[in-house]
C-alpha cells in the first residue's frame, strides 16, 4: 500500500512531523499536494469540505491509508508508529508514546502562537507588539519549561541509549529532533542559551539527524526549507537579545 499524504505544499509545518516518520519507516508515500504534474490541491480541499468522506478530517495533515484517512498529527503518528516498528507494543508504552507526542503538539501550538498570539487570520504585521510580548515569554518561561520535561524524560530512561522511550527510537524522538530544528531556526540566539541546559535534548537531535534515513530525507528536496509561513518563523525582533 502506497500512503498518501496531505498537507500544504510549501511548508514544513505539522505535516513535517509525519513525513519524518514516513520517511525513517522507508513507508511508501506520496505527498500528494506536492505532486508536480498533478497538482493535486484541489483533492486536499474537497477531502476538508467532506463531502466525499464519512469521516472528514479537520484540517491537515493527514493520511490516506487504503480506503482509511487518519487526521490529527500525534494521531496519525500513532498509527505509523505501531504499523512501522516505531512505537513500543504494550499499551503502557504506546499510551506513553502518545502522551509524549501530545505534549509536543501543545509545544507547537504555542509556538505558533508566539507569533500569531492574537488570531491565525491575521498577519503577523498586524500583531507585531502582540508577538513581541507573547514571544519574550514563551522563550523566558515556556521553552525552558518543555525541553527541561524532556531533558528529564531523557535522563529517567534508565535503558534509552538517549533515546525517550526504551533503547530504541520511536517517533517522539523524531519529533523532538523537529522541534530543536524548528527552535533553532525560529530563535537562533535564544537557542543558543539554552541548548546548553538541555545537553540530552540536543544529543537526541543530533543522534536524529545522522540516522541514515533521516540525513538522506534532509539533504533531499522532500524536504521543504523553514519559512515564514510555517509554524517555525524567523522574526528577528522576536528572538532574544544576541
Ligand atoms: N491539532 C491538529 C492541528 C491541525 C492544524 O492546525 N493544521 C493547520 C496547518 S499546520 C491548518 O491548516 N489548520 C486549518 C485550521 O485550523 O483552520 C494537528 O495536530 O494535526
Amino acid at each position: 500500500m502506497r500512503y498518501e499524504l496531505y498537507y500544504w505544499p510549501s511548508i514544513q509545518g505539522r505535516g513535517e512531523f509525519v513525513r519524518l516518520a514516513l520517511e525513517e519507516a522507508q513507508a511508501p508515500y506520496v505527498d500528494v499536494t506536492r505532486l508536480p504534474a498533478r497538482g493535486r490541491r484541489p483533492d486536499m480541499m474537497a477531502l476538508l469540505a467532506g463531502g466525499r468522506v464519512d469521516r472528514p478530517p479537520f484540517a491537515p495533515p493527514f493520511l490516506r491509508a487504503g480506503k482509511q484517512i487518519v487526521a490529527q498529527t500525534a494521531n496519525i503518528l500513532l498509527y505509523l508508529g505501531r504499523h512501522h516498528g516505531l512505537a513500543p507494543k504494550d499499551e503502557a508504552g504506546m499510551l506513553w508514546a502518545n502522551e509524549l507526542q501530545l505534549t509536543i503538539a501543545d509545544l507547537v501550538s504555542e509556538t505558533h502562537d508566539s507569533h500569531h498570539p492574537i488570531a491565525s487570520s491575521l498577519y503577523y504585521e498586524d500583531q507585531r507588539a502582540a508577538a513581541k510580548r507573547r514571544s519574550a515569554d514563551f522563550l523566558k518561561r515556556r521553552v525552558p519549561k518543555y525541553l527541561g520535561y524532556f531533558e528529564r524524560v531523557l535522563q529517567r530512561n534508565k535503558s534509552g541509549d538517549g533515546y525517550l522511550i526504551g533503547a530504541r527510537l520511536t517517533y517522539p524522538d523524531l519529533s523532538l529532533f523537529q522541534i530543536v530544528a524548528g527552535l533553532r531556526y525560529a530563535f537562533p540566539h535564544a537557542m543558543k542559551r539554552l541548548e546548553k541546559k538541555h545537553r540530552r535534548v540536543v544529543a537526541l537531535h543530533d543522534r536524529v539527524a545522522t540516522r541514515p534515513r533521516i540525513k538522506a530525507y534532509l539533504a533531499s528536496d522532500r524536504r521543504i526549507d523553514f519559512n515564514e509561513d510555517g509554524i517555525f518563523r524567523h522574526y528577528p525582533a522576536l528572538d532574544a537579545k544576541r
